[in-house]
C-alpha cells in the first residue's frame, strides 16, 4: 500500500515537471507570455520566437513613466562642441535599423526582441562629442542613469530603439526611446531616455553602478 502511495506522488511529480516543461517548449509561446503580447505585436521573426515587449512585472526605481510627446525633447550635451536638442519626429526620420537583441535582467529573467531604432552613434555624433569624452551618460525622464562607455557604443553600433516587435514602444518599454544596450545586463538599457550627456569620467557610476552593481555590466555566458 505504502509502495502504490510512493508510485502515486512519484507519477505526479513527473507530470507536473513534465507540464513545466511543455510550457518552456522552444517552439510555442507559453500562455502567460501570450496574454501580455499588444495588438500589434509581432510574435515570431525570421522562425525566432520572440518574448512580449513588455515584462511580467515592473522594476523602474519610480514606476512606469507616461512622458508628454509634444513637449518631449531629447538633448545631446555635456563633452560636445555642438549641443543639440531634437524632438520626437527629428529623431525618428534618421535612417532606421532593426536587431533581434536579448535583454538580461540581473534578476534572472531576459526577453529577446525585435527593436528598431536610430544609431546612437550617428545621433551622438550630430553634436560632434570632443576627443576627451569617454563616457556616454543616458539620463531618464525618472532621474534614472547609467552609462557605456563612448568607445564600446562606437564598436557596437548600439541603437536608441522606438519601437520594440514592430509596435511603438510601450510606456513600460521606455516611450519614447530605450538603450538597446546589447551583451550588456538590464540596468544598461535606459528607458524614458531625455538626455545624452559626453563625460570625460571614466568613472561615471549610474543609479545602480553606484549602489553596487558592476559598471561593465557584462553577461555571464
Ligand atoms: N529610466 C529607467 N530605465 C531603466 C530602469 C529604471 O528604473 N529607470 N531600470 C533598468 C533595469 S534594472 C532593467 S532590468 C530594465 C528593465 O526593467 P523592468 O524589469 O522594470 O522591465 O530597465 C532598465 N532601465
Ligand atoms: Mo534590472
Amino acid at each position: 500500500m505504502r509502495k502504490f502511495f510512493l508510485i502515486a506522488i512519484l507519477y505526479v511529480f513527473i507530470l507536473s515537471a513534465c507540464s513545466n516543461i511543455i510550457d518552456k517548449d522552444p517552439d510555442s509561446h507559453s500562455s502567460a507570455s501570450l496574454a501580455r503580447f499588444r495588438s500589434g505585436e509581432i510574435q515570431q521573426y525570421q522562425g525566432k520566437l520572440l518574448s512580449p515587449a513588455v515584462g511580467p512585472r515592473d522594476n523602474s526605481i519610480k514606476g512606469v513613466q507616461q512622458v508628454d510627446i509634444n513637449a518631449y525633447t531629447l538633448r545631446i550635451t555635456g563633452f560636445v562642441n555642438n549641443e543639440i536638442t531634437m524632438n520626437y519626429l527629428e529623431v525618428l526620420q534618421m535612417t532606421s535599423y532593426k536587431r533581434l537583441i536579448t535583454l538580461h535582467c540581473v534578476e534572472g529573467w531576459d526577453a529577446t526582441i525585435l527593436w528598431e531604432g536610430v544609431s546612437l552613434v550617428e545621433l551622438i555624433e550630430k553634436a560632434i562629442p570632443k576627443s576627451s569624452a569617454v563616457t556616454v551618460i543616458f539620463h531618464a525622464a525618472d532621474g534614472y542613469t547609467t552609462s557605456l562607455p563612448w568607445a564600446l557604443v562606437k564598436e557596437r553600433q548600439l541603437i536608441l530603439a522606438y519601437k520594440a516587435n514592430e509596435i511603438v514602444l510601450p510606456a513600460e518599454m521606455g516611450y519614447p526611446f530605450i538603450v538597446v544596450a546589447e551583451d550588456k545586463l538590464g540596468y544598461k538599457w535606459a528607458r524614458w531616455v531625455t538626455k545624452i550627456e559626453l563625460s570625460d569620467n571614466k568613472d561615471y557610476k549610474g543609479y545602480w553602478e553606484s549602489r553596487g552593481y558592476t559598471n561593465e555590466a557584462n553577461i555571464q555566458k
